[in-house]
């Protein structure tokens, strides 16, 4: 346990006007209908604190909100009643030890530990915008994101502390840094010991339903990662019926989202999606991603639903276990890139379970999907999750017959829909760009079928979908260029069987590099990318070139070279 136990929920109450205006569903969730757009909502005291009240009535089963393991084989259980009593605490923490106010930024920073819930649901009591990041990040992504957000606060672990003190002094809006650690830091303050020693009497705010929530940072063509900023109705969305239809969850499940928490798809799968349901949120904290203690986690724990990326279901495939014959597993989805007809097919020979699509972007959270009980038609995406209508656009916005590839485009126009994100922060020319006609268009290409089934066919553009992470190639030829071998490079995604693409580099080198063992200036490179960028983006495909494809004005053409990467694959 990480930091004592702590038994009471002393002062908290759900809003009783929240009990007054929704109806609560068969699995006892409240809810709304799928075009209901209430003025206020919070997560928190809407949902969370709702299913506290529900266990103080006896009318929750024993199960936890938050089963959290490790592989040194720690464990922590909260109840929704544990979690209404910390989450109060962390709020109290951000506004009266950081004086943090609403509408705040907050980056969040932290592997997959139990304060990663106490800081998301803490900034959700008080409307503190938190920025989820990934722990593979560097300083200099880190900097970015303090500087381009001007955030208050961050909060984050010993591994990542020097990284950011070696930039903080560049980011004049940060005031408090607070640590999650067994261990002190000067200039830090201590997350775990303020939790304790915090009250947790605190009043949720009556956030509206269209203030900002969350801020993620996602990978475009050029430049540095947008910021795609979400109101509360992200959150809303859940509560309503088509997107409870999606997995079915009841208060009984208990569901397991592998996603790192730098992602969408943790929100969605470790905060919104399960603690709608009332069901518990099943963490496993691996240090290293492991096909095997993944497996070994199915047998060992009642887990009934799991939520990750396809490589993490081709890694598992690969092993040739003797057996995947999960005994409590009834429920597999999958989504953050594309999955094939046969690795849906060779999941379901070895598990007996169908693996079921869903789509989303850090811009939309879940589009669309095949829902639990539905038609399984492998190699689609599944149907629109209303309010989401999804139709393939032209370039100008004009809707497209059915089987006819275009621009997936979700109607914004004459009404946006709850859970689309609000902008990209301090960016109204890339906010304008992806609006076309009376759509958000997505940038992956699509057709949509006359049953209105979704098939994802791939991007119009260089961004590179490797292993579920989307990765922008100028990120990683900027990190390349600082290399002294390096006179230029594209970057481009190059086809890949178990992480369905990865990053490739084409290299032109310096003169001094030319006569260096290629191999070893490979490894070389590779090294230096993860150094200095989070390496998850590292080129794993390297390739010496003499020069670049360009354009008669210079501008590289990347499309050649990844035309050319997926057409050599073509013959195998
Ligand atoms: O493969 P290598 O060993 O050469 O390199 C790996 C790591 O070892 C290495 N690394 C990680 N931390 C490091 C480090 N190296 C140096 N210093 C560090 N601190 O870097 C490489 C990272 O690659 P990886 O993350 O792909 O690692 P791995 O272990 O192969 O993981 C495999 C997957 C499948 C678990 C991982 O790729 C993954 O989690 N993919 C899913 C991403 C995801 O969740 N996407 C969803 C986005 S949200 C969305 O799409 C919306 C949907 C609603």
């Amino acid at each position: 346990v990480l930091w004592g136990t702590h038994k009471s929920c002393r002062a908290f109450q759900p809003a009783p006007w929240h009990l007054r205006s929704q109806s609560v569903s068969a699995t006892g969730a409240p809810r709304w209908n799928d075009h209901d757009t209430p003025e206020k909502f919070n997560f928190a005291s809407d949902v969370v604190d709702y299913w506290t009240q529900m266990e103080k009535e006896g009318k929750r089963g024993p199960n936890p909100a938050l089963w959290w393991v490790n592989s040194q084989g720690d464990e922590v259980k909260w109840s929704f009643r544990e979690l209404t009593d910390f989450t109060c605490r962390a709020a109290n923490v951000f506004t009266q030890t950081c004086g943090l106010q609403q509408g705040d930024h907050l980056a969040l920073i932290l592997p997959r530990v139990p304060e990663w819930w106490l800081v998301t649901m803490g900034c959700i009591r008080t409307g503190i915008v938190f920025m989820p990041g990934t722990t593979q990040m560097k300083a200099k992504d880190i900097l970015y994101r303090l500087k381009e957000s001007n955030a208050k606060s961050i909060v984050t672990t010993d591994a990542l502390a020097p990284e950011v003190d070696s930039v903080a002094s560049q980011c004049p809006a940060l005031k408090t840094k607070l640590l999650v650690s067994d261990h002190s830091r000067e200039g830090w303050l201590d997350f775990r010991s303020l939790i304790k020693s915090a009250s947790p009497d605190h009043t949720c705010i009556k956030s509206k339903t269209t203030d900002p929530m969350v801020i993620f940072f996602t990978s475009g063509t050029t430049g540095f990662p947008k910021m795609a900023k979400h109101s509360h109705g992200l959150a809303l969305r859940h509560s309503f019926p088509s997107c409870r239809k999606l997995l079915k969850l009841k208060a009984s499940d208990v569901l397991w989202c592998m996603s790192d928490p730098g992602w969408i798809m943790a929100a969605v799968g470790t905060l919104f999606e399960p603690w709608t349901a009332g069901s518990t949120v099943f963490v496993h904290h691996l240090f290293q991603f492991d096909p095997k203690v993944i497996v070994e986690t199915f047998f060992k724990y009642p887990i009934t639903q799991c939520l990750t990326a396809p490589s993490v279901f081709r890694m598992i495939l690969q092993q040739n276990f003797s057996s995947l014959r999960f005994p409590t597993l009834e429920h597999c989805s999958t989504g953050g890139e594309a999955l094939l007809p046969e690795e849906q097919e060779k999941w379901r020979e070895q598990t007996g379970l169908l693996l079921h699509q869903l789509y989303g972007q850090s811009e939309t959270g879940l589009t669309c999907g095949i829902s639990r009980g539905s038609q399984v038609k492998p190699g689609s995406m599944g149907k629109a999750i209303p309010p989401f209508d999804m139709q393939i656009i032209d370039d100008k916005g004009n809707i497209l017959p059915p089987n006819t590839e275009g621009n997936l485009g979700i109607r914004m126009k004459p009404t946006k829909p709850i859970g689309l994100f609000m902008l990209y922060e301090n960016d109204p020319v890339k906010t304008a760009k992806v609006e076309c006609g009376d759509f958000y268009n997505t940038g992956d290409k699509a057709t949509i079928d006359e049953e209105g089934y979704i098939w994802f066919l791939g991007r119009d553009d260089d961004i590179i979908n490797a292993s579920g992470y989307r990765i922008g190639p100028a990120e990683v030829e900027n990190a390349l260029a600082e290399h002294p071998a390096v006179a230029e490079s594209a970057v481009v995604s190059s086809p890949d069987p178990i992480r369905g693409q990865v990053v490739k580099a084409f290299v032109v080198l310096t003169p001094q590099f030319l006569s260096h063992d290629p191999d070893q200036l490979i490894k070389e490179l590779q090294e230096h990318v993860k150094s200095v960028t989070a390496p998850y983006k590292y080129p794993r495909k390297v390739e010496f070139v003499p020069e670049l494809p360009k354009t008669v004005t210079g501008k590289i053409k990347r499309s050649e070279l990844r035309e050319k990467e997926f057409r050599q694959k073509q013959p195998q």
